[in-house]
């Protein structure tokens, strides 16, 4: 048998051999054939590609094996639907995964090539906004992890999130160009490109004495997918991203090129190719906007097309698809989802609508991120009806069967009816797509126990009694790979000393850390790496901003997507406070426990009051951090353009973790995981994963404060009124009344006057009724940080006692719950 022909095509596909001089000939030689240079004439970028291509040859065997297994054995599969995943660097991940770390360093240091440089080289692909897409990129690694048959389906942005930049401390948006120097993970397949089509008009023929509806488009583009490798952690497991790219067609171009218009075709072109341009830089509030809703439905028309053309044998038996594959819904963005599948089940493979409903019902799920009204998307159905004619009509028929459901359950309620339609009349006939992916989903989960509770009794309860069963917990997760062992090396180092190898992918096992606590020796390392991470981060900073975080000073860190539930304001209040009892004299400088207080945040582009909080944080810092009666005992750095690869750093360094939303707002967090694994205690509300957080580490290892979500109903309802609460603090009074005088605007009081009169008259998310219980909080820390013996021992049990916040746990949660995907043996 020539090798062409054999059966797996797979001889030639062999993974270089595991050693230095292996590496380095093939580092060589793609930097040879490959870049086309010399390793003495390359650039940083060509060597970088050399390596990041090597490390891809590793792992190209077990990749096309996963490959051939998936579709071979028919197993049932993940498909996840996701339109952000917030990658952060690969490198360092793929060699990981890979087990070539120590390889690649001595390969490429007899070579003088310095494999720090070329890590550093890497731009994040930052393809989403912030606690939704790291999950989804958590996710596929804890998939590929456990191995379980999967592939991510998502868009690949020409531009990621925005780089921040501050101009006068005022947020300016850059646009993230990552691509500009080339990707070097990534694989175009034009040869597995689909049609995805839009506008148009619906129509119904006659099909053999059936009528049937059929659309006719008015336009469509070429979508083109990108593979990316996601290995598993050692594990010889290589799963697959597939995010989707747009092209004009031959066919939209031809069409006005024959018309002789040049200039119109090109322009059509640039239109096809806006679809994947950008990302949309909203983290919980979407704008709905026309794009939007082209960029949704091109990925996931896109990814059901691949999948049932890819992965299926020709013959394949509609009706057993929901034991082959479940599509999870990633939030509301790929929902439309929904009719589309409809659409092929019924338009193209003439399935009538009974059985074609029966099995969507069990191909999809639903995962909800958030109880903000807000941030559940709705469509006009005129924008919808002209973008997507067909689905239009599948959603209203969808809807009327449903209606009728609860009619029959319920009778002629028509209060209850118009609660629970998938069409909302007011303010505009809109499609709410959350109720639509609840009608549709197998299950719909919430991510943590307290979102998914009020999921059931509030957001959507009508639901919930109509459908016992169907509502679920799925406590959201994080890779310990990327969080742990790769930002914290030093920590992964010090567990594996005490507890052996083998947490990493087990990190229940954490909990033989917690005899160490009271270890004094141990206790001891695990301050000194704490220590040395607090260094690092200040060279990193140092390096990129020019900051400097002072010896001694805790590290009191607020990193998240910048909005008013989250409560960045109470923060600066604080910071306000602290400043303003010096100056008063009513505090001695001498008293104040010294604090570096770090933020990070980007701010949507259209969100005006987020970004004058942007702005205050900033002004705030720059006169606290200067004025000399504090004596360099409270600083304030707000380095821009939070990001993975700074969360990295920033993380393993804090020993404070502000997870301050109010209560019921904040879906789950999962930035407040990452600190509490990498030995941060929680000054935090009772909200999200908070709770469970709490739970699990106890009382005295977590810094409680603020009202509980009843409580907060409870005052809502009463009628909350901030004014009472400013004026009966003198304290939080003296705060707000500093930032009113202009004491960090040079003295013009009209700059922050928006923010302050929103605090004093509107205050949404009721800031100043925590006011009092926040700072008798951070009383608390300052007491509690002085004893520096109990703050370590209390930091060592957070990380001992939050295992259960691995991302694998979650995947095995979805898999027992939810999937019912067997890992592939
Ligand atoms: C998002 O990042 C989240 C929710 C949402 O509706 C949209 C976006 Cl882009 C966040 C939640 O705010 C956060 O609480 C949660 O931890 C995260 O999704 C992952 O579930």
């Amino acid at each position: 048998m020539t090798r062409a022909t054999h059966p797996l095509a797979l001889a030639p596909v062999t993974a270089p051999e595991t050693s230095a001089d292996a590496f380095v000939a093939d580092f060589l030689h793609n930097l040879n054939f490959d870049r086309g240079v010399a390793l003495s004439a390359s650039s940083e970028n060509d060597r970088y590609f050399a390596l990041a291509h090597t490390v891809r040859d590793y792992l190209m065997a077990r990749w096309l094996e996963d490959l051939r297994r998936q579709k071979e054995s028919q197993a049932k599969g993940v498909c996840y639907l996701s339109a952000e995943y917030l990658l952060g660097r690969q490198l360092d991940n793929n060699l990981l995964a890979g087990g070539l770390a120590d390889i690649a360093q001595e390969a490429l240091a007899s070579c003088g090539v310095s494999l720090d440089d070329l890590r550093q080289h890497e731009v994040e692909p930052g393809l989403g906004n912030g606690g939704l897409g790291r999950l989804a990129a958590c996710f596929v690694d804890s998939l590929a992890t456990l191995g379980v048959p999967s592939i991510g389906y998502g868009i690949r942005y020409e531009y990621g999130i925005f780089r921040q930049t501050f101009v006068d401390g005022q947020q300016v948006e850059q646009p993230d160009s990552w691509l500009s120097l080339g990707s070097p993970w990534e694989f175009a397949r034009p040869e597995d490109a689909q049609t995805i089509a839009f506008g148009g008009h619906t129509e119904t023929y006659d099909d053999e004495g059936v009528t049937r509806s059929r659309w006719v488009p008015g336009w469509n583009v070429q979508a083109v997918p990108y593979n990316y490798m996601i290995p598993g952690f050692q594990n010889g497991r290589v799963n697959t991203l597939r995010l989707w790219s747009a092209v004009a067609t031959k066919a939209f171009d031809l069409r006005i090129f024959n018309s002789g218009d040049y200039e119109e075709a090109v322009r059509a072109q640039t239109y096809a190719e806006t679809i994947s341009k950008v990302l949309y830089p909203e983290d919980s509030t979407p704008q709905g906007k026309e794009l939007r809703l082209q960029q949704q439905y091109f990925f996931v028309a896109a990814s059901i097309h691949d999948f049932l053309d890819s992965m299926l044998p020709g013959d394949y038996d509609l009706a057993k698809l929901p034991e082959r594959v479940i599509f999870q819904l990633n939030d509301t963005h790929p929902v439309i989802a929904v009719p589309e599948f409809m659409r092929v089940l019924v338009d193209e493979k003439k399935m009538d609508w009974d059985a074609a409903w029966a099995i969507t019902r069990q191909c999809f799920a639903y995962t909800c991120h958030t109880l903000l009204p807000e941030a559940l998307e709705v469509w006009p159905v005129e924008l919808l009806g002209r973008l997507l004619p067909r689905h239009l009509e599948i959603i209203y028929r969808i809807n009327e069967e449903f209606l009728d459901a609860v009619r029959a359950r319920y009778g002629d309620d028509e209060m209850r009816i118009r609660n629970m339609s998938i069409i909302a009349e007011h303010p505009v006939r809109s499609v709410r797509m959350a109720y639509l992916a609840t009608v549709a989903g197998a299950k719909v989960n919430g991510v943590a126990e307290l979102h998914s509770q009020l999921l059931r009794d509030k957001v959507l309860s009508d639901f919930d009694d109509f459908f016992p069963g169907k509502f679920t917990n799925v406590t959201n997760g994080v890779t310990p790979r990327r969080f742990l062992r790769l930002a914290n090396p030093g920590l992964s180092g010090l567990i594996t000393e005490a507890i052996g190898e083998g947490w990493l992918t087990d990190l229940e096992r954490l909990r033989e850390l917690e005899p160490f606590a009271d270890d004094a020796g141990f206790r001891a390392s695990f301050a000194e790496v704490k220590a040395a991470n607090k260094r690092r981060l200040n060279d990193v900073l140092r390096e990129r901003d020019g900051f400097e975080v002072s010896d001694g000073h805790m590290l009191d860190v607020m990193v998240k997507r910048l909005h008013e539930y989250k409560r960045q304001l109470l923060k600066v209040l604080h910071v306000v406070s602290t400043y303003e009892g010096v100056v008063s004299g009513r505090v001695a400088a001498s008293d104040v426990q010294p604090r570096t207080v770090i933020f990070g945040a980007k701010a949507a582009p259209g969100y005006t009051m987020a970004k004058r909080i942007i702005h205050l944080i900033n002004a705030v810092g720059s006169v606290v951090n200067s004025d000399p009666r504090l004596d360099g005992r409270l600083k304030v750095i707000f380095p821009p353009n939070y990001n993975v690869t700074l969360a990295e750093r920033v993380i393993p360094a804090a020993d404070l973790s502000e997870q301050i939303s109010l209560a019921g707002k904040e879906a789950s967090g999962t930035g407040n995981m990452k600190f509490a694994l990498n030995g941060a205690l929680t000054i935090g509300t009772d909200d999200g994963a908070n709770v469970e957080i709490r739970e699990l580490v106890g009382d005295d290892h977590f810094f409680l404060f603020g009202m509980s979500e009843p409580e907060v109903e409870a005052l809502s309802a009463r009628g909350y009124r901030p004014s009472e609460f400013y004026q009966a603090d003198a304290g939080l009074r003296a705060a707000i009344d500093l930032i009113a005088s202009g004491a960090f605007s040079r003295g013009d009081r009209s700059v922050f006057e928006p923010v302050v009169s929103n605090l004093l008259y509107e205050d949404r998310f009721m800031v100043l009724a925590d006011y009092a219980s926040y700072i008798a909080a951070q009383e608390r820390v300052d007491a509690a940080y002085a004893d520096q013996e109990a703050w370590t021992r209390s930091a060592v049990l957070n990380v001992a006692r939050t295992g259960f916040f691995s991302s694998d746990r979650s995947i095995r949660d979805y898999i027992d719950r939810i999937w019912h995907t067997p890992p592939l043996a």
